[in-house]
């Protein structure tokens, strides 16, 4: 039988490297092909063969109030029709820099860009141009966009600086960024000890959702504050994934810990391309055109986006809607559990807000370490059975899940009934 998922993904494959514009799509780590997506709503994807899924990716996280929400798919006609760029400034950004400001506290002051990339490397360059150090401390397993100084792996030691972790990236580059393990603050207390007068930034994801889903241990995010308070180094929270995701508030408000910086993308666009960065006004202040630090970008805070993204966040500010969200997660994450204790498998699961993490291991992890020892063969075949049973899951082992509030109870029991099954398979 011809499919025309098939078909698409060998053209695509002529004229796109690896059939792809990012390449965790391609379905490399999980095996066969990817599924092109021809229309969504709410909770559920059609592909191209006109197959239903219920989708856990949501876009990688933007889609919080599920595909094609009436009201967002609206005000991006009404401002499409108004025009589709200006290269100049516009009503709708000043509303969007008004209302982070208002919802994200330790915000004073916000730039929208494009991209959450392209927000934690303003951020960064901000950082160094601010502090006027060369250096950057990242965790090993956090993402935070695809710039060189952000493409590090860890160095020889643990307090030797990094190496480029993808081509392209010179050393002179990654030698000015230090790896360290999360939720380990002995040793970034150590780093700072070492290297504290040259540290411009430490960056972090509060929750990590790029190596799977690690929650910060208890004290950890505490302790990064206390010591970049200390040593004079700016603390950036990449939000990218955790903003209006895990509370209305971000990360910050619900571990109750105040950033410098913060970086903001996927649900401030609702689904279109909106990322921002922004925090304490003396910081943000270097920014050009008021201080020495350049940043720029010809479709940063593009009318028809940001039009997207005020429609979302007006969604979530409803009343109820994260405490049903966090619910439905919630048993989801339970629904999921159960089934596997039932079975005796080596598996676990667990959510922060409409994050959740799915774990091949008994116990859920801490660490890098520790999602590394997963088993990623039995997730493979999870993930395909769960496929098979009309259930769209991240395509990796190692990317966190996402509900939207178009999930109700009858997606999460048809998920958890496909997942018995699923696990029956294994
Ligand atoms: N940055 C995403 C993974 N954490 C992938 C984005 C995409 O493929 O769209």
């Amino acid at each position: 039988m011809t499919s025309k998922n098939d078909d698409l993904f060998a053209r695509a494959q002529a004229v796109i490297p690896g059939g792809v514009n990012s390449p965790v799509r391609a379905f490399r780590a999980v095996g066969g092909a990817p599924r092109f997506f021809a229309s969504g709503a709410r909770a559920r994807v059609v592909d191209a063969d006109g197959r239903s899924f219920i989708d856990y990716v949501g876009s990688w996280g933007p889609l919080i109030a599920g595909h094609a929400h009436p009201d967002v798919i609206s005000a991006v006609c009404e401002a499409a029709a108004q025009g589709l760029s200006f290269g100049a400034p516009t009503e709708r950004e000043v509303r969007m820099a008004e209302l982070l400001t208002r919802l994200v506290s330790s915000m004073e002051s916000v730039r929208l860009v494009s991209s959450g990339t392209e927000a934690t490397m303003s951020a960064l360059r901000l950082a160094r141009g601010f502090t006027g150090r060369p250096a950057l401390i990242k965790f090993e397993g956090c993402y935070h966009g695809h710039a060189d100084s952000l493409l590090v792996k860890a160095g020889s030691g643990a307090l030797t600086f990094g190496a480029p972790s993808s081509a392209g990236v010179p050393e002179d580059i990654s030698k000015h960024t230090l790896v360290l393990d999360y939720n380990d603050a002995q040793q970034l207390e150590d780093a700072f000890a070492k290297h504290g007068n040259q540290i411009a930034a430490v960056i972090v994801e509060p929750v990590a959702g790029n190596m799977n889903l690690i929650a910060p241990a208890p004290g950890f995010l505490q302790a990064i504050r206390d010591l970049c308070t200390r040593h004079g180094a700016v603390l950036i929270f990449d939000e990218v994934m955790t903003g209006f995701r895990v509370h209305a508030g971000g990360a910050q408000a619900l571990y109750g810990i105040k950033p410098d910086l913060t970086t903001l993308g996927k649900v401030i666009g609702g689904g279109l391309p909106v990322g921002a960065f922004g925090g304490r006004r003396d910081i943000m202040n270097r920014i050009a055109p008021l201080g020495p630090v350049y940043q720029a970008g010809t479709l940063s805070g593009n009318p028809v986006a940001v039009a997207a993204g005020l429609a979302t966040l007006e969604l979530v500010q409803q009343p109820g809607f994260y405490e049903r969200l966090f619910r439905n997660t919630g048993a989801l994450i339970e629904g999921l559990n159960q089934a596997a204790q039932k079975r005796k498998l080596a598996f676990s699961a667990q959510h922060v807000g409409s994050m959740f993490g799915l774990y091949f291991r008994s116990g859920v992890p801490g660490s890098y370490a520790e999602v590394m020892q997963s088993d990623r063969d039995a997730f493979n075949r999870f993930f395909h059975a769960m496929l098979d049973r009309g259930i769209y899951l991240a395509p990796s082992a190692f990317e966190a899940g996402f509900v939207s509030s178009a999930h109700g109870e009858a997606e999460i029991r048809e998920t958890i009934a496909a997942a018995e099954a699923a696990f029956d398979s294994l």
